[in-house]
């Protein structure tokens, strides 16, 4: 049997047209194993945040189903990333996709791949409003309830697509 969690994946791309990426990973997620995807956000268009002076991101949330543990789930997500051309090479840099395992049920992680909930998530518009736009009510352990992060955050360098 299995027993099914709702997980949030954040999805980011700036690079080799970052709407066809973002489009391009929600397909590949509705194909993970033993996962069904459930929720799209609208996609954003974002000011880049941290230290690399580069292009703007276009940023979503996905929401899916999972009978997979949390570590099953991200390395899933680094095989999409691989599959669309990622490379690693500055942190915090330009990219063609990001997944970021958000949240995944109320489990909480620290070791030294996985950080559940992801760190950041409370300062991040570019998280907190697609993921507000398919969870408000959700509870983010540790953190707070996604709909009244999103208020607090500022709205500045973020819109629609
Ligand atoms: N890792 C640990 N926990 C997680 C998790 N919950 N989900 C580890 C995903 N990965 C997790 O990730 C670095 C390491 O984090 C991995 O080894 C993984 O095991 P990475 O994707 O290789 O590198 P990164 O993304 O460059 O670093 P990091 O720290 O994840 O950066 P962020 O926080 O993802 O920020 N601006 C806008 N507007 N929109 C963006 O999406 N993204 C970034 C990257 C910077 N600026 C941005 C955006
Ligand atoms: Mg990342």
């Amino acid at each position: 049997m299995i027993v099914w969690t709702p997980a949030y994946i954040g999805i980011g791309s700036n690079l080799s047209d970052p709407v066809a990426q973002v489009d391009a990973a929600f397909l590949a997620l509705a194909s993970v194993p033993q996962t069904r995807l459930v929720l799209r956000s609208p996609l954003y268009r974002t000011r880049p945040f941290g230290p690399v002076p580069q292009a703007d991101y276009v940023n979503a949330v996905a929401g899916v189903l999972t009978g997979l543990t949390p570590h099953q789930l991200l390395s899933e997500l680094r095989a999409i990333e691989t599959a669309q051309g990622r490379e690693r090479s500055v942190r915090w840099g330009p990219r063609t996709l990001d997944l970021d395992l958000l949240v995944q049920g109320q489990q909480r992680c620290e070791d030294d791949v996985l950080t559940l909930p992801h760190p950041g998530i409370a300062e991040r518009n570019f998280v907190l409003y697609p993921l507000a736009d398919i969870a408000k009510d959700l509870h983010i352990p540790g953190v707070g309830r996604v709909g009244q992060l999103a208020a607090q955050v500022s709205d500045q360098g973020i819109s629609l697509l």
